[in-house]
């Protein structure tokens, strides 16, 4: 496809370096149980009174589900190569294993062929959060039997789209899933338990490892899986300070990505979890094994971090940096903790390829007027994480493509729509699409970047 950019100078192999947007299922699509789907666990905690901020829900979102073709027709406007999108698992299959629902394959089928037909790449996300209610009635991913559930819905999909669907992801921020699911609570299914929490991470690393096999089984090619990673820094150069930042740094960028490329946990986490961290026989290890073809980075912001023995399990948190600058979600900007972690990688599991699958930042931007969004903190976002992923590039990390979260405007899981993402803003009236000038200077830095000298 197009050349890499020439400020994002590449040592990599890769000549196509992938300029994107990305979005998930329930954050966009809205009509969530139509054409048979079955409802989800989003759907039903969005639902529950107190869950999410003004009582938004995904009923409606961007109502992506039946104006998909003018967001295609968007991205071809913003020059992207590449979009990044997940299923909705429910759509596939209503009671989450089993029966098939042709319509919710068409669906995600024609969305490929339009997306194909403007010379944009696909990339799949199998799971963004959304589990079949009917599932989590059976366990959720709490469940020994999940993985093999997770395994199957994969081979529908592997099967339906494999033949024109050349990046996949399996699961999406299995930290996110697991913490703020299963420990904190604060997403769906909004269980509190320390207990539960390393189950179902374990569940969900079996998971990856699962749908990795039965897409080789399908000869699938490119498998990846997208995690959540936050440079940790210690506030001082303390012992307690440095000990507290390794924890925090095993939980957070370790957890995941240490048993599928190196077959163990970070020894912190039985210390971090006590006496409910459970016991893993070598060979329940070895199964866990399971390095995916490359690494998607979800990359927002650092930590900056202090021992502290009152915020548990961790032992530790987050110091606010007062004079830096702070997103409307209270997070740092922080560019040079992009390359950072992208050097971490680089270094810590042998240069695997690479995507940033998204970053991006919600700011309170000013109403549309005649036709501009000027959020030009956005545009100061992008422009300084674009040239942190090109220093890394410099330093040979094999970066392969670069996703900004997130296409549109919308339901920012339990913050609802008040909090705003997107490359192009979405009414919150009629859904009526702008570009805003972020996208317009995404779509400058591709065109001069991205397609030719
Ligand atoms: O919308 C989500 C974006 C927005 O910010 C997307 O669905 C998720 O995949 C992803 O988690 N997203 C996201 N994450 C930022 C987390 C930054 C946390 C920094 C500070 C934590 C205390």
């Amino acid at each position: 496809m197009s050349k890499p950019p020439t400020e994002i100078r590449s040592d990599s192999p890769s000549r196509d370096f992938l300029w994107g947007a990305a979005t998930s299922a329930y954050q966009i699509e809205g009509s969530p149980l139509a054409d048979g789907a079955g409802p989800s666990i989003w759907h039903r905690f969005a639902n529950t009174p107190g869950r999410v901020l003004n009582g938004d829900t995904g009923d409606i979102a961007c109502d992506h589900y039946r104006r998909w073709h003018e967001d295609v027709a968007l991205m071809a406007a913003l020059g992207v190569n590449a979009y990044r999108f997940s299923v909705a698992w429910a759509r596939i299959l209503p009671e989450g294993t089993g029966r098939v629902n042709q319509a919710g394959l068409d669906f995600y089928r024609c969305l490929v062929d339009a997306l194909l037909e403007q010379g944009i790449e696909p990339m799949l996300t199998l799971y963004h959060w959304d589990l079949p209610e009917a599932l989590d009635t059976r366990g959720g991913w709490a469940s020994d039997a999940s993985p093999g559930w997770f395994a199957d819905y994969a081979q529908v999909l592997y099967r339906a789209l494999g033949d024109r669907v050349r990046l996949w992801i399996t699961l999406n921020e299995p930290w996110v899933i697991t913490a703020g699911g299963y420990l904190y609570g604060d997403l769906a299914p909004g269980h509190r338990s320390l207990h539960e929490t390393p189950i179902v991470a374990h569940n969900l690393l079996r998971a990856h490892a699962a749908a990795l096999a039965s897409g080789r089984a399908e000869g699938i090619e490119r498998i990846g899986l997208a995690v959540n990673l936050e440079p940790q820094y210690p506030a001082s150069p303390s012992a307690e300070d440095i000990g507290a930042t390794a924890h925090r740094d095993a939980f957070i960028n370790r957890w995941f990505l240490d048993p599928v490329f190196l077959g163990r946990y970070p020894a912190e986490m039985e210390t971090i979890f006590g006496s409910a961290w459970p016991r893993h026989s070598p060979s329940e290890l070895d199964a866990l094994r399971a390095p995916p073809d490359f690494i998607g980075v979800n990359y927002y912001s650092r930590s900056v971090v202090r021992a502290d023995p009152t915020e548990q399990p961790v032992g530790a948190r987050r110091v606010r940096q007062d004079a830096r600058p702070h997103t409307a979600m209270d997070w740092e900007v922080y560019p040079q903790g992009l390359t950072d972690i992208l050097l971490w990688i680089q270094g810590r599991y042998g240069n695997p390829p690479v995507y940033i699958t998204e970053n991006g930042a919600a700011f309170d931007d000013p109403p549309p007027v005649a036709g501009r969004l000027h959020d030009r903190q956005r545009v100061a976002y992008l422009r300084t994480h674009l040239r942190a992923a090109s220093r890394a590039l410099r330093r040979g990390v094999d970066l392969r493509g670069y996703f900004a979260w997130s296409l549109l405007d919308n339901f920012e899981w339990s913050y609802g729509y008040a909090k705003r993402f997107g490359l192009v803003h979405v009414d919150p009236v009629d859904r009526q699409r702008l570009i805003k000038d972020s996208g317009r200077f995404y779509r400058d830095a591709i065109r001069r970047y991205g397609r030719g000298p």
